[in-house]
């Protein structure tokens, strides 16, 4: 599995949360998704076979926020 840690932009509350972590945990080859409110940053770990960096910021902005790789 590779990790990879995005920022997300556009959450306001708690729901919001749960929106993103649901985009990402539903690509396919997604392992694990954690979404962090405060810090703004969503934690990924996923399967390179399956997936890869651009099919997640794909599904975050899908479900209508944004999100690119975290510095
Ligand atoms: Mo909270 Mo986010 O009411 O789209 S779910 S703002």
């Amino acid at each position: 599995m590779d990790i990879i840690q995005l920022d997300i932009q556009g959450m306001t509350c708690a729901s919001c949360v749960g929106h993103v972590e649901k985009a990402l945990k539903n690509v396919d080859g997604t392992d694990m998704a954690n979404v962090n409110l405060a810090t703004e940053k969503a934690t990924i770990s996923y399967d390179p076979e399956k997936t890869d960096i651009q099919a997640l910021l794909d599904s975050v902005s899908k479900s209508g926020y944004s999100a690119r790789p975290a510095a």
